[in-house]
């Protein structure tokens, strides 16, 4: 397929290097100068698990504006990686309920284990998606590290804990964190991708700026019974910083890992998500990133996870991009000094 539109809004990015902050992110007030973390970069270009092309354009849109570059010019200790498998949505008319299940099995399968060398030798990671089921790639190979009991911050409007029993529309990346929690009508061949029994207990995950509107009485079923951590879009919206902490008090205290899917923004605040139903309601980008920013500095994070951005929501607006770096920037640079 053509790639033609991810030139979109990329060729500002001498704009990102005059907007961006010159000094190199501060070290932690101990007085003792620490040493720079490495920067481990992921691409994972799919959109199998989508509701239709174009997540898979994230990862090299990201890097077309200055990603890569910005993380550098802030004293970090960057290495990309490249791309996994670049796979396109197409309409899978023998799973119509599980979309491109065996693709997206794959895709993370094949994260996990480029991750697990990255992280075992002590890099923090950046993973670009792709879709939100990245999250079960980035916590399957925090598994295998066996450093105790991980955790996972999923920043999201969404819990995504439908199943292809829950909803109609066979989209994965609203079905992720069922499969990890291995719930009931889930797909074993994902479900059961990452070794033995559920790839994350309920207690392993807390959820940040979830919007009840768009929740499905399955998922707030679930949450009920699994008595789930939940924090809500109004009061990240409120206290970004408060509700990160509250967040992140939930969570057990082995290795963390940070996801945001971006239709967790408002979109017309910033425009990013294949989700254009998040219209003047949610957190900005720059609260979401305070709140990030706040969690990663609270307790350093081992990794973090960019989902659903979809590259050609931005096109009249590309500077959106250049912020949404800049934003990434902090978070990478509190988590890694
Ligand atoms: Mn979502």
């Amino acid at each position: 397929m053509s790639t033609e539109y991810v030139a979109a809004g990329t060729g500002s990015s001498s704009l990102l290097c005059s907007t961006r902050r010159s000094q190199p992110a501060p070290f932690r007030d101990s007085g003792i100068v620490a040493e720079v973390t490495r920067i481990s970069i992921l691409g994972v270009p799919s959109s199998a698990a989508s509701y239709a092309a174009g997540q898979d354009l994230a990862p090299a849109a990201l890097r077309a504006a200055g990603l890569v570059e910005a993380l550098t010019a802030s004293g970090l200790d960057v290495h990309d990686h490249g791309d996994l498998t670049h796979q396109v949505w197409r309409p899978d008319r023998s799973h119509p309920l599980a979309q491109n299940v065996g693709q997206v099995t794959e895709s993370l399968q094949e994260l996990a284990g480029r991750l697990e060398p990255l992280l075992a030798r002590g890099d923090f990671a950046l993973i670009l998606g792709g879709n939100c089921t990245i999250a079960l790639g980035v916590m399957a190979a925090m598994r295998r590290l066996d450093h105790g009991t991980s955790a996972l911050l999923y920043v999201d409007r969404h819990y995504d804990l439908n199943t292809p029993e829950s909803t109609t529309d066979g989209a994965l990346d609203w079905m992720g964190l069922a499969h990890a929690l291995a719930l009931p009508g889930c797909i074993d061949a994902l479900a059961d991708a990452f070794g033995p029994g559920p790839l994350l207990q309920p207690h392993q995950v807390a959820w940040l700026g979830v919007e009840p509107l768009v929740t499905t009485q399955w998922e707030r079923d679930q949450v009920e019974r699994l008595g789930l951590n939940v924090t809500f879009s109004g009061e990240l919206t409120a206290d970004p910083a408060g509700a990160a902490m509250t967040a992140v008090g939930q969570l057990p205290s082995g290795p963390l890992a940070l996801h945001i899917d971006v239709d967790v923004l408002d979109f017309i605040d910033a425009p990013l998500a294949e989700n254009t139903d998040c219209r003047n309601t949610g957190p900005t980008l720059e609260q979401t990133f305070e709140a990030l920013t706040v969690a990663a500095r609270e307790r350093p994070p081992r990794t973090l996870s960019i989902g659903e951005l979809n590259p050609t929501r931005c096109a009249g607006d590309p500077e959106v991009l250049l912020r949404f770096i800049s934003n990434v920037v902090r978070v990478v640079a509190a988590a890694a000094n």
